[in-house]
């Protein structure tokens, strides 16, 4: 959250929201966006679907653009919209549309667009689950409860200060990833938190392969382990607690199911091997009387099991979400304050929050006509083999053959894997539409692109039920050129499909802000609390909302009592196995939580770990163009972090342009030499535009070489399991070597070339 205005030149100037104890630094990327070259500014679309129709094409991130009139691309788009139902019914359009999008509730991106196709189209294919957290999102409902509601918010960083003596932080809690939530965040608490807990005795300790996914002011131990090995350790730290006998036996038979399992796989009944502290040991790295240390450590006092996002986002990603869990019941402190086990906190500033006790509303989108959907990261799979089967969460599920893809807010040239063949899946559609406010490597893809406005150009709500600040979102600066907001287009094609009236019910921006806050103001009046009038709350700018008691919610009440308060699992217990999951026969998700060696792992021609995480600099791909993330890059690039000895065995200084690749594809980058990350491993953000060198050549004939450094054209499109089929974005291998030929220039905030509209070919 922040105030901005614009100062007599014409700029505008943001400030963080007065009382932030923590700024985030990524507001100065905001500003750069006014004026910025980057930006679409009129509807464009691309010349051989404009020219000679929809259809199946290997041009598309290479032909040539022409710019044209709203009211003929509006009537031209509505027209495919209705041929492609009326030819497929709406299963043949893709509106899953996964992304971000702005902050604001009313503007929200992809809840415009699932609106608008419910009301005007009748439905489309959508996706369930998040690129953020699939596997964890799958797996946690079958073990201790949908993770949004129980497996997140399971404690507050209030407890931690006051209770917590061990917090053992699986993939850490970086300070930059609590930067941001949807919604807003109006106090960053978490630095602070980490500090005064500290102080007062906390020991925090960081289990993974980068030093700075703990902030200095938590002062932590760092236990050094390799991506994707994190389930061994907590395997190991669970076969120590079992054979010193720490285990809470009571906790794991009130209170669980499906222990008997885990206890028969720790100490090999089935298959001989016994994963104790040396066989942890050995898959980790990290000393085996480290190991047991780090066991009776945990087994002393209150201990909180953190399992960051990242790790889930991995081949075999259920497994650490599901061990984590496993080892917070061993201890048997979960439902304690302060205690137990929390998925994702600090992986984003939602969590380690008490909840806003008043609803807060999203825009309601409908009723979708079509049944069918994918995993949301398995989308190039779709486009690939339509009509196959794939699994999903225990049912086979059929792959739907869709024509046209409609995105926006999401930036699949960000945010999916192997970028290689994603270009070559998006050649299999007949249309391919795209809202943007800037020309990302998505829009550039696209067969018709439309000018949208961002926050600061249009006037909406921030809110989210962990923050006590809903704002009024001002509309800062014109919008650039023609664009629109995401409403106003669709209301423009609603009109065009006869159904205007049901996409808007009638209500303009100003009437759907008043009518989405009015629940809002019900429920504060409902409680007896200030709840000032929509145009009191406009004019103050922010309203503060009550939150609910920091009193453990469920968790605490089934410790209290497991017979009244049931989880919401098959058993209504913690599921330490799973019957059901037992059930799938999947041999990558069995039923009790495993440890695999993941197979994307380095080897003798890629023999180090890529890392390709959350950017400190950017939210994604957002404002990449912006004067804070261009400030952080090394000759114009993103920047690779690798460890001095690996710098030194390939001739690589601080500060050097290197060449990073695999068989997938290969991208450059400015490296930074630095022991806080471990050797063997280089770590790469995502975010950094796709810009592939050669932009002319053939998708299908061409391996990515982005010389921006977009580590998606390296990680491997391959779901986490059978489960979930979550996002494996996090962990590739690759080798990295100097680039010592010239540099290619950086194109990709450059629009692309425009033709004139008369040009024929
Ligand atoms: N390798 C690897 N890949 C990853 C990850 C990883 O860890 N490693 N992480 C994954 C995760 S967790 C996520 S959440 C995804 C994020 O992937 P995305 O959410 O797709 O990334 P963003 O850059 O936030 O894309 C949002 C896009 O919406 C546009 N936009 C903003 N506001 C509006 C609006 O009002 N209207 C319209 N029409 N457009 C708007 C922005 O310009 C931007 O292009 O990436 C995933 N990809
Ligand atoms: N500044 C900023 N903050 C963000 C975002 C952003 O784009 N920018 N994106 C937001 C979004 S959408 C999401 S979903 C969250 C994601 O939150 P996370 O997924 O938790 O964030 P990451 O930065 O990808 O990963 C955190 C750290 O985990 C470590 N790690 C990676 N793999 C492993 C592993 O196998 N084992 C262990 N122990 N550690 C590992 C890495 O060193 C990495 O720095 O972040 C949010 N916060
Ligand atoms: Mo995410």
């Amino acid at each position: 959250m922040f105030r901005g205005e614009v100062d007599g030149s014409g700029a505008l100037r943001v400030r963080p929201r007065p009382g932030d104890p923590d700024p985030s630094a990524l507001l100065r990327n905001i500003p750069s966006a006014v004026g910025h070259r980057a930006r679409v500014l009129r509807p464009t679309v691309r010349r051989g679907w404009w020219q000679d129709g929809p259809g199946p094409t290997d041009r598309r991130g290479r032909d040539a653009f022409i710019e044209v009139g709203w009211d003929e691309v509006l009537d031209r788009l509505a027209g495919e919209l209705r041929r492609v139902r009326d030819a497929h019914g709406p299963q043949g359009i893709y509106g899953g549309s996964y992304g971000w999008a702005s902050a604001g509730r009313f503007h929200h991106a992809q809840s415009q667009l699932h609106r608008f196709l419910n009301t005007a189209v009748g439905g489309y294919v959508g996706s369930v689950g998040t690129y953020s957290g699939a596997a964890a999102e799958t797996i946690l409902p079958h073990v201790l409860g949908p993770s949004g509601p129980v497996s997140k918010a399971t404690v507050t960083w209030e407890q931690i200060g006051a209770h917590t003596d061990t917090v053992l932080a699986f993939g850490g809690m970086a300070i930059k990833n609590s930067a941001v939530a949807a919604g807003g965040v109006s106090t960053h608490v978490e630095r602070a938190a980490m500090a005064a807990a500290a102080r007062r005795g906390t020991r925090f300790v960081l289990v993974g392969p980068l030093r700075s996914d703990l902030p200095p002011e938590a002062d932590a131990q760092w236990a050094v382990v390799p991506p994707g090995s994190d389930t061994a350790l907590m395997l190991g730290l669970l076969h120590t607690l079992v054979v010193e006998g720490l285990h809470d036996t009571a906790f794991l038979e009130r209170y669980c199911v499906g222990w008997e399992a885990l206890e028969e796989y720790l100490l090999g009944k089935a298959d001989g091997t016994v994963r104790d502290a040396e066989w942890a040991s050995g898959i980790t790295g990290v000393p085996a009387g480290e190991v047991v240390a780090l066991a009776r450590r945990a087994a002393t006092g209150r201990t909180l099991v953190t399992v960051a996002q990242s790790l889930q986002r991995a081949e075999f990603g259920e497994q650490p979400v599901w061990a984590g869990l496993a080892l917070a019941a061993a201890l048997g402190q979960v439902g304690l304050p302060g205690g137990g086990f929390c998925y994702g906190l600090g992986s984003i500033a939602y969590y380690g929050r008490r909840k806003v006790a008043v609803p807060v509303s999203p825009l309601p989108q409908g009723r979708n006509g079509v049944r069918e959907f994918i995993p949301v990261a398995r989308i190039a799979d779709m486009l690939l083999h339509p009509g196959e089967e794939f699994d999903h969460d225990g049912r086979r599920l059929r792959y739907p053959h869709v024509r046209l893809a409609y995105w926006i807010g999401g930036n699949p040239f960000h945010h999916h894997q192997d970028l290689g063949r994603l270009r070559r899946a998006l050649g299999r559609l007949d249309t391919f539409v795209v809202h943007e406010p800037a020309w990302t490597a998505t829009a550039k893809h696209a067969d018709v692109v439309l000018p949208s406005t961002m926050t600061i150009e249009r006037d909406d709500i921030g809110a989210t039920s962990l923050d006590p600040i809903m704002s009024a979102m001002h509309r800062l600066v014109d919008p650039p050129g023609a664009a629109r907001d995401d409403f106003a287009i669709f209301t423009g094609l609603a009109e065009r499909l006869g159904a205007g009236r049901e996409f808007t019910e009638g209500r303009d921006v100003r009437a759907w802000l008043a009518h989405l806050y009015e629940r809002t103001r019900a429920g504060l009046d409902r409680q007896g609390l200030p709840a000032p009038s929509f145009d009191e709350f406009w004019a103050a700018g922010e309203v503060e909302l009550p939150l609910r008691a920091d009193d453990g919610g469920l968790l605490a009440a089934f410790r209290a009592d497991p017979d009244r308060t049931r989880l919401p699992t098959p058993s209504g217990r913690i599921e330490i196995g799973s019957a059901t999951v037992a059930g799938f026969g999947y041999p990558d998700c069995p039923g009790h939580p495993a440890y695999f060696a993941p197979t994307d792992a380095p080897d003798e021609r890629h023999p180090l770990w890529l890392v390709a995480n959350q950017p400190a600099t950017r939210l994604h791909s957002q404002l990449d163009y912006g004067a804070h993330s261009a400030a952080a890059k090394v000759a114009g690039r993103e920047v690779v972090r690798i460890h001095p000895d690996d710098a030194a065995a390939r001739g690589v200084a601080d500060g050097e342009v290197v060449r990073l690749f695999n068989d997938r594809g290969a991208c450059l980058a400015g490296a930074r030499v630095t022991d806080d990350v471990m050797p063997g491993v280089v770590q790469l953000p995502t975010g950094a535009w796709f810009d592939p060198a050669d932009p002319g050549a053939d998708p299908a004939a061409q391996v990515p070489f982005c010389v921006h450094g977009n580590p998606n054209v390296l990680t491997r499109d391959v779901g986490s399991s059978a489960l979930a089929q979550g996002c494996t974005g996090q962990h590739t291998a690759v080798q990295l070597e100097r680039w010592d030929a010239a540099l290619p220039p950086v194109t990709a905030h450059d629009p692309p070339a425009v033709e004139p509209r008369e040009a024929g070919r």
